[in-house]
């Protein structure tokens, strides 16, 4: 509470831009729970949890998560209580279409969106919704997921599914969340479902391309069937850090913007800037690497014409999701195998020194907002993403820390650098099954009880300074 007093009693503030936006987050498998309920399919994070509970934290699963499946009508509450404009939430793949083929639509999973988003809006919060955040049908993984093209054409069937059903209602969607969560976190480092890595250096750079085009044809689609009466806003959401530079020498900091192109440009340079195709330097880079190796052709698989001018301009804003900023320092690594890291060459670390936790760097978000300004022509941008994880509790001092931190940095972005950022969304509404952290990291504005079998939702102290923040819309100075 002493954060609201502080706020309240600040004679100085900055006041967010009429039209501004405010919104949480949250993705279906780690709030919806009802993994098997009523006609839903597998997908990987089933799998997962149920074949592998070693590899997560606490052993859980998201079987049950908040049992938002069965609480929404709860959580709406919760949303109109913080007066969000939006609730951005992602729709589960397999609950519409079980076996991930469009060939069958699950009428209860469709029931349950349509009452989520008629709920919704008749209490004044808009839908923002992502089409796919990381919980791929089992079937189209068994097909060997995002490495194989043709997932490109089933995602594009499920987009024109989601967007025939839903779209007289939904006016925002996001078709992919976090390209580089999905490709180096599942191809790459294994964090992600379905957790093992085949051929690293590869099937990264494969489940990219196909990342690029299953979100330039979910766009076009929009724009070929459903814009013309639907009138909706389409984009993707991109994850980054920001990269600071470790040492001022030229190769630090050149290896820093390595690392920004190597993460964010991968997807945005392709989609938002004049070239259409990947950043140069990945191009160069990975090209280089694979000739050392004996290969005949770059592992980065080359976007053709037809593929550059089907990607290009695919966006009407550019979502954008934000945690941590790195040190960055140059680094060759000596493996003798094909590798991102070794294609990168950057070497990350946080400074301990950064107070009060290495985790709250508010200036990094305002230099990354600079950085997309500046490469992308000052794209429409909603930070679909932004959060602080901690160990739980009600008094959650260092969130509204965080959020304060990041929210100044956000608006001064737009008022003393042009910024043209028009929304901000916290990640997340509530505490969730954390991937493979299970329930051990909270991100919640509310805390949840998961021992409790009605998975009491109580706010916490970020909740209310939150809260305060959307009634007020100004921060203090
Ligand atoms: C994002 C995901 C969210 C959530 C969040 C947690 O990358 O889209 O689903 O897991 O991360 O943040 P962190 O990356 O700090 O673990």
């Amino acid at each position: 509470w002493c954060y609201v007093f502080v706020l309240c009693c600040a004679n100085k503030t900055l006041k967010f831009p009429d039209g501004f936006r405010f919104g949480v987050a949250t993705a279906a498998y780690q709030v919806e729970g009802g993994w098997n309920a009523s006609g839903k399919g597998e997908n990987i994070w089933d799998r997962l949890t149920h074949s592998y509970p070693d590899l997560i934290t606490d052993h859980s699963t998201g079987d049950v998560a908040c049992d938002s499946y069965d609480l929404w009508n709860t959580d709406i509450k919760l949303l109109k209580y913080l007066n969000v404009d939006y609730y951005r939430f992602s729709l589960s793949w397999s609950r519409l279409l079980p076996s991930g083929f469009a060939t069958h639509v699950n009428p209860d999973g469709v029931r349950y969106y349509n009452n989520l988003i008629d709920g919704l809006l008749s209490n004044g919060i808009a839908p923002v919704v992502t089409l796919y955040h990381w919980d791929l049908p089992q079937p189209l993984q068994d097909l060997g997921g995002w490495t194989n093209p043709l997932i490109a054409d089933y995602f594009e069937d499920f987009a024109r599914v989601a967007f025939g059903l839903f779209g007289d209602r939904v006016k925002a969607w996001i078709t992919i969340n976090e390209p580089a969560s999905i490709c180096v976190g599942t191809y790459e480092n294994g964090e992600g479902a379905p957790a093992y890595v085949e051929s690293p250096g590869i099937g990264l750079y494969l489940c990219g391309k196909t990342i690029l085009l299953a979100h330039a044809k979910a766009y076009r689609l929009y724009d070929n069937e459903f814009r013309h009466t639907q009138y909706g806003i389409v984009g993707i959401t991109i994850d980054s850090i920001w990269a600071e530079p470790k040492t001022n020498s030229t190769v630090d900091v050149i290896a820093a913007e390595r690392e920004m192109q190597f993460g964010l440009g991968w997807w945005a340079n392709p989609i938002f800037s004049a070239s259409g195709d990947y950043p140069e330097i990945m191009k160069v880079r990975i090209a280089e690497n694979s000739k050392r190796e004996n290969f005949t052709k770059s592992r980065l698989p080359a976007l053709n014409p037809s593929e550059v001018k089907l990607i290009q301009g695919t966006f009407d804003f550019f979502g954008l999701n934000h945690y941590h900023t790195w040190l960055i320092a140059d680094h060759e690594y000596q493996y003798n195998r094909s590798s991102y890291q070794k294609d990168k060459g950057t070497l990350g670390t946080q400074n301990p020194d950064w107070k009060p936790t290495p985790e709250i760097v508010p200036w990094g978000f305002r230099k990354l907002l600079n950085w997309v300004k500046t490469q992308y022509n000052n794209p429409l941008v909603v930070v679909t993403e932004n959060g602080f994880g901690d160990a739980g509790g009600l008094k959650d001092r260092n969130r509204v820390i965080f959020l304060y931190g990041f929210m100044k940095a956000l608006l001064l972005s737009i008022l003393e650098d042009n910024c043209n950022v028009k929304g901000y969304t916290v990640w997340s509404i509530m505490d969730n099954m954390e991937w493979r952290s299970g329930f051990t990291v909270k991100f919640g504005l509310f805390d949840v009880n998961f021992t409790d079998p009605r998975r009491q939702r109580t706010p916490k102290a970020s909740a209310e300074f939150y809260r305060h923040v959307i009634q007020t819309r100004v921060l203090p100075e």
